[in-house]
Order: structure tokens, then C-alpha cells, then sequence
């Protein structure tokens, strides 16, 4: 792989979100032209990416009419077809109009809260329509400034109600297609509910169709929480829930920077990805690697195309040191755990039996706590790696 170079098989995605973010922030406007879809599509491919994935309104502006819509979609599915790229995920715009000022599926008013479910169930007929196997609610704007104005639990409530109501929609249609929920702890409110990965996997166990329903991991979400994203991830792989996942970088307790993946966070890049490529063992991430970033407010159209083409090498890169890594006898050795069958069987589950053998086993506290680890060494190893020198 010494060239880095994306392949189909990589699974690389950008939003057109995320390539088309014109470097608008809440102090300035653009600094670059708003691109149209299709041009878009063209240049991902040209770069190298697999996939591109949309909201409703990225494609088909807010107020179109029907038949503007259906001109909008024969367009970008012939450009897809041209560029060979495909759509594997698709979601909703809940959050731009104001009508969503006070959150979309938990607004207090039940016009909102019906308006957004008809307006998802557009949106997923428009996905399964661009082939989208994925779908992501990022409930964004589903959150407080004035926390008195609702009870949370109602807004718990009211999100399992819809996602119910469209899991169903989405059964009833035979669509094949599940979902992602996404978690962010605040941005653009002041604190958005389930803020967390692990506030999304519990939510998702409580749902009438849990099994269509996992989670889309932000590497930026987790940090701005001060979080360690892969143990996140790493739970969601093993409750077999990791439906997606959004890559970028960001510094800790910041806003949402959304920079590109692995500039700010290498280590915590590399240690993602010995679990996405599962180079530390257990089983690989099959999904795509999806890149939810863009390109600083400095850049011009040539700078995104450099940051869409660094999200993918970096990737690439990591994944060569990951397998490095966990490949190197002395890290192996390190990390290689002691083994005592017979006591591991009497913690394996409880009986009496086991709970009594349990109290006769000779167990030296004192002289297991004054062993060394050798982590210092672990990780001195981890960073030679990615400096390089070894
Ligand atoms: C953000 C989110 C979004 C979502 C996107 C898809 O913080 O802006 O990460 O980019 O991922 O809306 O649901
Ligand atoms: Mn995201
Ligand atoms: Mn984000």
C-alpha cells in the first residue's frame, strides 16, 4: 500500500456537506462559492472517494416543487452512474429552517414534531432512492437553552416515538435500510439530549426495533465532551452496533472544530483504527469510513480537494502504522496477558461452587502490585511508530 492511494474497497465517504461547506462560521460569511451537487460527486471521485452521502436539502433545495425535485434527482443519478460513486447514506436537514428553532421530533408543538416525521419519511424514499443502505439522525437542534421549557424525559419520550414511527415506515415499505444515531453533547444548543455514544446505546435498546438500529460515532463529539472516542466505539462494536461512523479531528472541550481526520489527534486516530481495521484483534469495521469535516475557512476550491485527498491518505497511512503496530513482536509481547485457565473458569460465571473454590484460591496482593507493567515501554513503542523510527 506504499502509495496511500484511496481505494474503491477503503470505503472513503464525504457529505456533500462536508466538500461543499463554503467556510461559513458564526462570524463571517463565506469564503468560498456554494458548488453544485454534481460537480461535487465528480471531483470525490477524481480524488479517489467510494461514496457520497446527503441530506434532503444538499441535493433538493427546502421549497422545491415536485417536479423540480424529480429534475434534481434524475441529474445527480446519472452524474453518480457517470462517476461511479454511490450514496450509502442519507438524512435528514432538521435543523437549518427555523421552523426547527426548538427541535424537530421534541419540539413542545405537535405541528413540528409531525412536520419533521413527514419530512423524514421524504427523506428516506429520496435516500433508498440514491441506494443509501444507511440512515442518520443527528438530532442537532433536539435540545435547550431554557431547560424548564419541557421535561427531558418527555423529549425521550417523544424521540422513541419517532424513531418507532419511522423504523415502522421503513418496514412497511420492505426498504432496506437501517438506522445510525448520532450523539453530540451541545452545538448548536446548549446541550442536546443523549448527549453521548452511550446514552444512544441504551436509548436504542428501548426501541420497538432495536435490531434495525445502531449508532454513527463523531470522533468530534466525544472529544468536545473530553471523551476517549475509541472506548465509545469500542463499546458500540461489541454490543454489535457501530452502523456508521463520522472521522474528523478536534481539539478537547472546543466548539465543533469538524478538522481533518487525524490532524489534531494522531495517536487517538491510530489507536481507532487498530479496532476499525481490527489490527488489535476481534473483528473488523465492514461499514464505510465516512469523513464529516471540511476544509479550514482559508482554504479556496483547490484547499478542499488537499483536505479531502489528506482525510483519505492519512487514513491510509494510519492503518499501515496500525498493522505495524500490532504486528511488532516486542509490542506483542507486551500486551500478551497471563493465563490461568483454571482460575479463569471460577470468575466465569457464578455457582456456589465456584463462589466457595473462589475463597481457597492463594492469591499474593502485595506481590502481584510491586510488578512493573512495562506501559511506559508500550506506549514509547506506540509513538515510534508514528514518528517513523520504527
Ligand atoms: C454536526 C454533525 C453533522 C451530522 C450531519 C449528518 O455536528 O454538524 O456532525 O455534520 O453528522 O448532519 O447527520
Ligand atoms: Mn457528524
Ligand atoms: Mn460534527
Amino acid at each position: 500500500m506504499s502509495s496511500y492511494a484511496p481505494e474503491k474497497t477503503d470505503l472513503f465517504s464525504f457529505g456533500l456537506w462536508t466538500v461543499g461547506n463554503p467556510g461559513r462560521d458564526p462570524f463571517g460569511g463565506p469564503t468560498r462559492p456554494v458548488q453544485n451537487p454534481n460537480h461535487l460527486v465528480r471531483k470525490l471521485a477524481e480524488c479517489g472517494a467510494w461514496g457520497v452521502n446527503l441530506h434532503d436539502n444538499d441535493l433538493v433545495p427546502f421549497d422545491a416543487s415536485a417536479s423540480e425535485r424529480d429534475s434534481i434527482v434524475a441529474e445527480f443519478k446519472a452524474t453518480l452512474e457517470d462517476s461511479g460513486m454511490v450514496v450509502p447514506m442519507a438524512t435528514t436537514n432538521l435543523f437549518s429552517h427555523p421552523v426547527f428553532k426548538d427541535g424537530a421530533f421534541t419540539s413542545n408543538d405537535p405541528k413540528v414534531r409531525a412536520f419533521a416525521i413527514r419530512k423524514t419519511m421524504d427523506a428516506i424514499d429520496l435516500g433508498v432512492e440514491l441506494g443509501a443502505k444507511t440512515y442518520v439522525f443527528w438530532g442537532g437542534r433536539e435540545g435547550t437553552e431554557a431547560d424548564a421549557c419541557r421535561d427531558p424525559r418527555t423529549a425521550v419520550k417523544r424521540q422513541r416515538e419517532a424513531m418507532n414511527f419511522l423504523t415502522s415506515y421503513v418496514k412497511d415499505n420492505s426498504y432496506d435500510l437501517c438506522f445510525a444515531l448520532e450523539a453530540k453533547p451541545n452545538e448548536p444548543r446548549s446541550d442536546i439530549y443523549f448527549s453521548t455514544t452511550g446514552h444512544m446505546l441504551h436509548f436504542i435498546s428501548t426501541l420497538e426495533h432495536e435490531e434495525m438500529v445502531g449508532v454513527n460515532p463523531e470522533v468530534a463529539h466525544e472529544t468536545m465532551a473530553g471523551l476517549s472516542f475509541p472506548h465509545g466505539v469500542a463499546q458500540a462494536m461489541e454490543a454489535g452496533k457501530l452502523f456508521h461512523i463520522d472521522l474528523n479531528s478536534q481539539k478537547i472541550g472546543r466548539y465543533d472544530q469538524d478538522l481533518r481526520f487525524g490532524s489534531e489527534d494522531p495517536k487517538q486516530a491510530l489507536l481507532l483504527i487498530r479496532l476499525l481495521e481490527g489490527t488489535c484483534g476481534g473483528e473488523r469495521y465492514s461499514g464505510p469510513r465516512h469523513f464529516d469535516a471540511h476544509a479550514y475557512r482559508s482554504e479556496d476550491e483547490e484547499g478542499v480537494w488537499d483536505f479531502a485527498r489528506g482525510c483519505m491518505r492519512t487514513y491510509n497511512i494510519l492503518k499501515e502504522k496500525a498493522q505495524a503496530f500490532d504486528a511488532d513482536p516486542e509490542v506483542r509481547e507486551l500486551i500478551a496477558s497471563e493465563q490461568d485457565e483454571a482460575l479463569e473458569q471460577l470468575t466465569r460465571s457464578y455457582s456456589s461452587e465456584n463462589a466457595a473454590a473462589l475463597r481457597t484460591q492463594k492469591i499474593d496482593a502485595s506481590a502481584i502490585a510491586r510488578k512493573g507493567l512495562g506501559y511506559e515501554r508500550l506506549d514509547q513503542l506506540m509513538i515510534e511508530h508514528l514518528l517513523g523510527v520504527r
